[in-house]
C-alpha cells in the first residue's frame, strides 16, 4: 500500500459498487462531489428498516410505528451530534441542500422589508443563488455579490465593504463544489453578525470531508445533502438556530406540521415538526444516521487528512501534464480538482476518461457564474472521497495524459 494512503485501502471492500469494470477497466470513481457511494452498513440499515420496521412515524400506537418513530428520532439525534447543534429540534429533515436553501429563502419573504439587502457570494452552486434571486424579486430587496479572486477565493475586503445595517442575510458555501475553495466561515459569520445579518451556509461539500461544528462557527443556518456524505439520496438536513426557526413561517402545509386544524384556520406544531409536512423519508433518515456513524468510525479528522494528502499529491502530478490548467488554487482547498486541457472541450476529456473506466464530472457543475468569471464553458472535475486512493489518482493522471495526447 502506498504510504500516502492515510486510510486503509480495505475501506474499498465496504463499497460493492466500486468493484466493477466499466468499458473493460476497473472503475475509478472520482465524481464524489456529485454523489458518493454508500457503504454496506448504510445499505443494510435501509434494507433492515424496510424488512423489519417499516411503518409511518408519529402516528400509530402499534409496535412497528413506535419502532419506526424511535429509529427516525434517534437518527435526528445522531445528526445533532454530528453537527454539534445545541438542540435536537434544530435539525430539520429536508430532501437535500436545495430544499434547505428554499425553505429559508421562502421564510425570509415574511422578514424582509423594503430597502433591505441580501449578500450572496459569486462562488455558489445555483441552488444557493437562484432562491435568493427569487426572494429579492418577491420582496424588492437588493442583491449584493461577493466577488471572486483569480485563485478562486472570495474577496474578503470587498465582502466587508458590502456589509451595512441594510443587510439582513448573507449566504455562501463552506466549500465550493466547482473549485474546492474552503471559505473562512467563522470570520465571515462574525462580520455579518456585526451588522445584524443572519448567515446561511451551504455545507453540501463540507460535511463529507471535515468536522463541522455549527456552534463554533456560530452560523444561523447550515444545509447539506445526505447523499454526498455516504447516505441515501432524497435526504438532507437543515440546521437552524432555535430563535430563527421560531421566527420563520412553515414552508409547506399538511399533516404532521399542525397543532389544531379548523376550517377557519390552523395552528402549527412546535419545532422541528412545523417544517416537516407529510410523511417523511424515514428510511433516508435511518440511512443517513448510519452514514454519520460510519464516518465517525472511520474518523472525521482521518478522512480530512487522507483527502488533503491525496489532493496535494494529485495537484502536483496533474501540473506535470502538458497543456493543463487548474482552476481553484486558493490556499485553503479541499477534495476537488478542476481543470481543462488547453484547446480541448471538457466534455471530450470526460468521454475519453469514461472509456478508461474513470468517472469524472464535466461542464459547469451548476455554477455558471464561476465559469463566466473565468470565461470558460466548464471544467473537468475529479473529486475525492474517503475511499479514494493514490492508485485511483495515478489512473486519473495517466488517463489525462492519454487524453492530452489524443486531443491536443
Ligand atoms: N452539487 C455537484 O456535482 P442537492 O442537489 O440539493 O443534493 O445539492 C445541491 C448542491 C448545493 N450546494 C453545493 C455546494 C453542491 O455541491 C450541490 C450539489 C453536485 O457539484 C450536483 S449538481
Amino acid at each position: 500500500m502506498d504510504p500516502r494512503n492515510l486510510l486503509p485501502t480495505s475501506l474499498l471492500d465496504e463499497f460493492p459498487i466500486l468493484k466493477q469494470t466499466i468499458n473493460g477497466r476497473p472503475l475509478v470513481y472520482l465524481d464524489n462531489a456529485a454523489t458518493v457511494q454508500k457503504p454496506l452498513c448504510v445499505l443494510d440499515a435501509v434494507d433492515h428498516y424496510y424488512r423489519t420496521d417499516n411503518a409511518n412515524v408519529h402516528r400509530g400506537v402499534h409496535t412497528l410505528s413506535q419502532r419506526a418513530t424511535d429509529s427516525f428520532e434517534a437518527a435526528r439525534e445522531q445528526l445533532r451530534m454530528h453537527l454539534n447543534a445545541a438542540h435536537t429540534h434544530e435539525i430539520l429533515w429536508t430532501r437535500g441542500t436545495t430544499e434547505g436553501v428554499n425553505l429559508v429563502a421562502h421564510g425570509f419573504r415574511t422578514i424582509l422589508q423594503p430597502g433591505d439587502a441580501l449578500v450572496v457570494s459569486t462562488l455558489e452552486h445555483h441552488s444557493n443563488l437562484v432562491p435568493w434571486q427569487m426572494l429579492a424579486q418577491a420582496t424588492g430587496a437588493e442583491l449584493r455579490f461577493i466577488p471572486l479572486l483569480d485563485d478562486g477565493s472570495l474577496d474578503q475586503d470587498a465582502y466587508l465593504e458590502l456589509l451595512d445595517r441594510r443587510v439582513k442575510l448573507v449566504a455562501f458555501n463552506h466549500i465550493s463544489n466547482a473549485l474546492g475553495t474552503v471559505n473562512p466561515v467563522q470570520s465571515m459569520t462574525a462580520a455579518a453578525h456585526q451588522v445584524g445579518a443572519a448567515v446561511f451556509v451551504d455545507g453540501a461539500q463540507a460535511v463529507p470531508h471535515s468536522t463541522v461544528d455549527v456552534q463554533a462557527l456560530d452560523v444561523d443556518f447550515y444545509a447539506f445533502s445526505g447523499h454526498k456524505m455516504y447516505g441515501p439520496t432524497g435526504m438532507g438536513v437543515l440546521y437552524g438556530k432555535t430563535e430563527w426557526l421560531e421566527r420563520l413561517p412553515p414552508y409547506m402545509g399538511g399533516g404532521e406540521m399542525i397543532d389544531q386544524v379548523r376550517l377557519e384556520g390552523s395552528t402549527y406544531a412546535g419545532l422541528p415538526f412545523k417544517f416537516e409536512a407529510g410523511t417523511p423519508h424515514i428510511a433516508g433518515a435511518i440511512g443517513l444516521a448510519e452514514a454519520s456513524r460510519w464516518m465517525h468510525r472511520v474518523g472525521l479528522e482521518q478522512i480530512a487528512r487522507h483527502e488533503d494528502e491525496l489532493l496535494r499529491y494529485a495537484t502536483a502530478k496533474l501540473q506535470t501534464v502538458d497543456g493543463i490548467r487548474l482552476y481553484g488554487t486558493a490556499a485553503h482547498k479541499a477534495a476537488v480538482l478542476s481543470f481543462n486541457l488547453d484547446g480541448a472541450h471538457p466534455f471530450d476529456v470526460g468521454m475519453l476518461l469514461d472509456q478508461m473506466g474513470i468517472a469524472v464530472r464535466t461542464g459547469q457543475h451548476c455554477t455558471q457564474p464561476i465559469m463566466d468569471r473565468y470565461g470558460i464553458p466548464g471544467t473537468v472535475r475529479a473529486s475525492l472521497a474517503a475511499y479514494t486512493t493514490v492508485e485511483h489518482l495515478d489512473a486519473l493522471v495517466d488517463g489525462v495524459q492519454k487524453a492530452a495526447r489524443m486531443l491536443l
